[in-house]
C-alpha cells in the first residue's frame, strides 16, 4: 500500500482532472491518497474511501502585495508528509507545484525524512509559461531535483528537452480515460431537444484561453452550417468567452450556437455529439479530444504538440495546420457525411481504448514502486 500525496490545481483544466482521476483510481486499489490544493478539486466530487483532502490556507498581511502561496504550499506539504508518513509526492504541473515539492523535500531531508517526488509535466508549464525567463531557472531546477519526471506525450518530452537543460531521465506516460465514466450513453431525448430536425451536433470544450483559438471554432462552424443543418455547443468558460459570445450574436447563424458554460457531466453532452472541434495553437496532449473519442465522437484538431498522438489523421478525425479553418471545415464535412460518420465514430472509440485507465495506471504504479 502506498501513502501518496498528490499536488495539483483544483480546476476543470486537464492537469487537475488527470491528477484527480489518478488519485481516485489509486484509492480504489487501496492506496492512501492525500490531495493538497488551494480548493477541493472539481472532479473530487465523490466520497471515496482512502482519499483525504488538505486545503492550503495562508494568513495574508498588508505588506504582501502578492500572497506567498508557494511558501504556504511548501509548509502544508511538509506538515502532511510528516503527519501521514507519506513516501511519495506526485506533483502535477511544474509551476509552482514542483518547486514547492522540491523545497519541502529539502526541509524534510534536514529532519531525516526521505520523500520521493514524481513530477508530471502537462504542457503550458513547459511550452507557454515555464520557458519564460521569469520562471525558467526555477522550473529547470525543480525538474532536475525531482526523482522522476513524466510528460503526457512524446511531443511534450521533446519540448522539455528543447527548452530546458534536463539532466534526469524523462518518461512518457500518456493521459488516460476512465471508461466507467466516459462512454456513449443513451441520450436520445436530449439529442432531440437540441437538434429536433436531426441536425448534426458539434461540440467544443475548453477554458476559452487564447491558446485554444475559440474564434476558429466559430469560423469552422460557420462554414459547416452553410452546407448542412448543424448545431454548435460551446462548453466551458474563460477570458475569451464574452467576446466570442458577443461576436456570435451578430452572425445570422447565432440561433445555432449555444454557450453552456462550465459543465460537470461532460460525458452526457458528448454522448449526443457527432463531431468535436479542438483547433488549439498548441496542445501537449488534448485530454478533451480523448474524452470525446471515448464517447465515440470523431475529432477535428490542429496537428501541433501531442494532438497527432491522440487524434490520428484520416482515422479518428483529421488534423490540420493551425488556423487553416478552410481545411478543417472541409474535413468536418467529410466526417459528417452519413456514410462516413459511423466508421469515424467506431475508429475514434478504438483509438481511445488504447488510453484506458487499466493500461496507464500500472505505468505510474511502476514508477512509484521504483
Ligand atoms: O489547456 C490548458 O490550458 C490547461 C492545461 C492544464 O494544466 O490542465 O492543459 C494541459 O494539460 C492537459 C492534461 O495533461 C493536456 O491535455 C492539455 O493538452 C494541456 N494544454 C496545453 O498544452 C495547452
Amino acid at each position: 500500500m502506498l501513502r501518496i500525496g498528490i499536488i495539483c490545481y483544483p480546476t476543470f483544466g486537464g492537469s487537475g482532472v488527470v491528477a484527480t482521476e489518478l488519485g481516485i483510481a489509486l484509492a480504489k486499489q487501496g492506496h492512501l491518497v492525500h490531495f493538497i490544493s488551494y480548493e477541493q478539486p472539481v472532479r473530487l466530487n465523490i466520497f471515496t474511501e482512502n482519499i483525504y483532502y488538505h486545503e492550503v490556507s495562508f494568513t495574508n498581511y498588508p505588506l504582501f502585495k502578492y500572497p506567498p502561496y508557494e511558501i504556504a504550499l511548501t509548509s502544508k506539504i511538509v506538515d502532511i508528509v510528516k503527519a501521514h508518513n507519506l513516501t511519495v509526492l506526485h506533483v502535477h504541473y511544474a509551476i509552482p507545484h514542483a518547486a514547492a515539492a522540491v523545497m519541502a523535500k529539502h526541509i524534510l531531508k534536514s529532519e531525516g525524512i526521505d520523500i520521493k517526488i514524481v513530477t508530471t509535466l502537462h504542457g503550458t508549464d513547459i511550452t507557454l509559461v515555464g520557458k519564460d525567463g521569469s520562471y525558467e531557472p526555477v522550473v529547470s531546477y525543480s525538474i532536475n531535483q525531482s526523482d522522476v519526471v513524466t510528460t503526457v506525450s512524446k511531443s511534450l518530452k521533446e519540448d522539455t528537452f528543447k527548452y530546458f537543460n534536463v539532466e534526469n531521465d524523462t518518461k512518457v506516460v500518456p493521459n488516460f480515460i476512465d471508461f466507467d465514466r466516459f462512454n456513449r450513453l443513451p441520450k436520445d431525448h436530449f439529442k432531440k431537444a437540441i437538434a429536433p430536425a436531426g441536425e448534426k451536433i458539434i461540440v467544443h470544450t475548453s477554458n476559452f484561453r487564447k491558446v485554444k483559438r475559440v474564434a476558429d471554432v466559430v469560423e469552422i462552424f460557420s462554414r459547416i452550417q452553410e452546407k448542412i443543418p448543424a448545431k454548435l455547443l460551446m462548453i466551458g468558460d474563460g477570458p475569451d468567452r464574452i467576446k466570442i459570445e458577443n461576436d456570435c450574436r451578430e452572425f445570422d447563424f447565432c440561433d445555432k450556437v449555444t454557450f453552456l458554460g462550465k459543465q460537470e457531466a461532460i460525458e452526457e453532452i458528448l454522448s449526443v455529439a457527432d463531431l468535436f472541434l479542438i483547433p488549439s495553437e498548441t496542445e501537449s496532449f488534448g485530454l478533451a479530444a480523448l474524452e470525446a473519442m471515448a464517447c465515440e465522437v470523431p475529432v477535428i484538431s490542429t496537428n501541433t504538440g501531442g494532438l497527432p498522438e491522440v487524434n490520428i489523421d484520416g482515422l479518428t478525425g483529421y488534423t490540420s495546420d493551425v488556423g487553416d479553418v478552410e481545411k478543417m471545415a472541409a474535413d468536418a464535412l467529410k466526417i459528417l457525411d452519413d456514410d462516413a460518420l459511423p466508421k469515424f465514430k467506431k475508429q475514434a472509440k478504438e483509438q481511445a481504448l488504447k488510453f484506458r485507465l487499466s493500461e496507464i495506471l500500472p505505468q505510474y504504479l511502476e514508477l512509484y514502486q521504483d
